[in-house]
């Protein structure tokens, strides 16, 4: 792999700064934190960092409603901080991507005050405007994905205006070129000041159908790994099909890509919340290496750690994205923590965190964590007077929100709020039972999930196959999620127990195991012509 193809197989750490760590005893996390803790991710031994947003924001939706592009909130610090947090993070030799989130703005927005000031204004196109039905109500029957109808009567201009999100997150016009022209400047910003990347928020929502046309009724949409189940968020609610993911989306994904061509090594990777199409729109955004270099899904976002599921997911990708790129994760900032998701009982927490980083591992494609899960971290249960997100106050107790995975990092056991903050009272918190799992716990500890995560990704690292090597699923064991890794000559062997009982793998006629590999964890035992697994263990071998 290049050097300009760092991103080809990275390992992207998600810094979420608001809980990353507090140096101004504020109680919120700032980007000097960040500085302060960069050893602890270099350590981890990944490639990069994505910072999700620190710009200038009125904060409704945390950081994801912008209101300056170009600097960045009070809260967080300043443009020297950044500087000084990319400098020692490229001389940690961590990449920097920072999260742009261009769909929509905050309607603090320069741009948005002004557009709303008339309709005549010159930026009176910018977002998008439209004409109440003759009875008076909203242009079309598009919803927000934070739930109620996706238009907002607008007083002065007395028109609705579009958001998917909140109604203080209007959406940009993107048919606009100048709205365009707009967002590249921005972008081109940050790549002069150096970052190495970009994460796309919400990248399939730039354009919506230019006819505003309504969308075909709901049908229960499970592809998402089941994010309309009760307990779980309420994404997904609607069909997509004239709201986002238009065609003229690849243009502008071309201009974008064009820019970022003219400095070196930079990337990009798209979140891309499409529902049952999302595959298909990561093929159309990923491939022929003029547009997106990789993109997220949420498909390994849900409930669902089988090996059905996983090989199913993973199987659809090779065959739908031929030249694309993908980025498996199965935590973000905005869904329940996995090892909630996945362990069935408390004692399996740190068995299925170690496990499920080993899956990751593995998998051809680059890998996002989320900070907090490198310790085993499980969903904070959260009272209701302690939320923050506007998501989860609007669907408790049937949705809790996204706070429950948004507590500080636990970094010091003994300290309180484990470290975090020396504020009296810290903005969201620190659950008493992560503190015991802190990392100054867990770094001296040769048996934590922390040190698993290390050895895991060190194994990543001097196996290259594991990064962009062919990937082959082997085996008719619906239980065992196996598969061979193959580049270079070095060819290796993958079973993985995700079940709660003993499974039995049989060799394929033909295969038989080579030399023993260094994976941290793997056990099993291996005959001739089989090999036993215990419950939720794993197995790597040369073949
Ligand atoms: O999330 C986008 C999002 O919530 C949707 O993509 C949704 O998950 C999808 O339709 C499921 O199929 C991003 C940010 O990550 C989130 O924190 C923000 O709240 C949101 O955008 C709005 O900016
Ligand atoms: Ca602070």
């Amino acid at each position: 792999i290049q050097a300009a193809d760092w991103w080809r197989g990275a390992v992207i750490y998600q810094v979420y700064p608001r809980s990353f760590q507090d140096t101004n005893s504020d109680g919120l996390g700032d980007l000097k934190g960040i500085t302060r803790r960069l050893p602890h991710i270099a350590n981890l031994g990944v490639d990069a960092i994505w910072l999700s947003p620190f710009f200038k924001s009125p904060m409704a939706d945390m950081g994801y409603d912008v209101s300056d592009y170009c600097d960045v909130d009070p809260i967080f610090g300043t443009l020297d901080d950044f500087d000084e947090m990319m400098g020692v993070a490229h001389s940690l030799g961590l990449k920097v991507i920072i999260d742009q989130v261009i769909s929509h703005t905050s309607d603090q927005h320069p741009w948005f005050v002004e557009s709303r000031s008339s309709r005549t204004n010159p930026k009176a196109d910018w977002y998008v405007w439209a004409d109440p039905k003759r009875d008076g109500t909203a242009p079309n029957n598009w919803l927000s994905i934070f739930g109620g109808p996706g238009w907002e009567w607008d007083g002065v201009r007395r028109q609705y205006y579009q958001h998917n999100f909140l109604t203080s997150q209007p959406d940009l016009n993107f048919h606009n070129r100048e709205v365009q022209d707009a967002v590249l400047k921005t972008v081109k910003f940050w790549l002069d000041r150096g970052v190495d990347g970009f994460r796309l928020d919400t990248v399939n929502y730039y354009f919506c159908d230019k006819l505003l046309r309504d969308n075909p009724p709901h049908e229960p949409d499970t592809s998402d790994g089941g994010l309309d189940a009760p307990d779980s968020n309420p994404y997904g609610m609607q069909n997509h099909l004239h709201d986002k993911t238009q065609p003229e989306n690849l243009d502008f994904l071309k201009r974008l890509r064009a820019l970022l061509n003219q400095y070196e090594g930079r990337a990009t990777v798209g979140e891309v919340g499409d529902g049952a199409r999302s595959l298909k729109t990561v093929a159309a955004y990923t491939s022929g290496g003029d547009k997106l270099h990789m993109c997220y899904t949420f498909d390994l976002l849900g409930p669902d750690f089988t090996a059905a599921h996983i090989r199913n997911c993973v199987e659809t990708f090779q065959k739908t994205v031929v030249d694309g790129w993908v980025c498996w994760a199965f935590s973000n900032h905005d869904v329940k923590r996995h090892v909630s998701r996945f362990a069935k009982a408390q004692e399996e927490r740190s068995i299925i965190a170690k496990l499920a980083i080993s899956v990751l591992a593995a998998l051809r494609g680059s890998i996002c964590l989320y900070q907090g899960e490198e310790l085993g971290l499980a969903e904070a249960e959260l009272a209701f007077e302690d939320l923050r997100d506007p998501y989860g106050i609007r669907f408790w107790p049937a949705f809790k929100g996204r706070d429950g995975c948004r507590t500080p990092m636990p970094w010091e056991a003994g300290k309180a709020h484990a470290g975090f903050t020396s504020a009296e009272k810290s903005w969201l918190p620190v659950p008493y039972e992560q503190a015991a799992l802190s990392v100054d716990t867990q770094e001296e500890d040769v048996n934590s999930v922390f040190t698993h995560y290390r050895q895991m990704l060190e194994f990543r690292k001097r196996h290259p196959a594991l990064l962009d090597g062919d990937m082959e699923f082997i085996g008719t064991n619906q239980d065992l999620l196996a598969f061979t890794r193959e580049k270079n000559g070095e060819k290796l062997l993958f079973v993985f127990n995700l079940t709660r009982k003993p499974a039995e793998f049989r060799l394929p006629v033909g295969m038989t195991l080579g030399e023993h590999v260094d994976m941290p964890g793997s056990g099993g035992l291996a005959g001739r012509e089989s090999i036993q697994l215990e419950a939720l263990s794993a197995l790597c071998s040369r073949i």
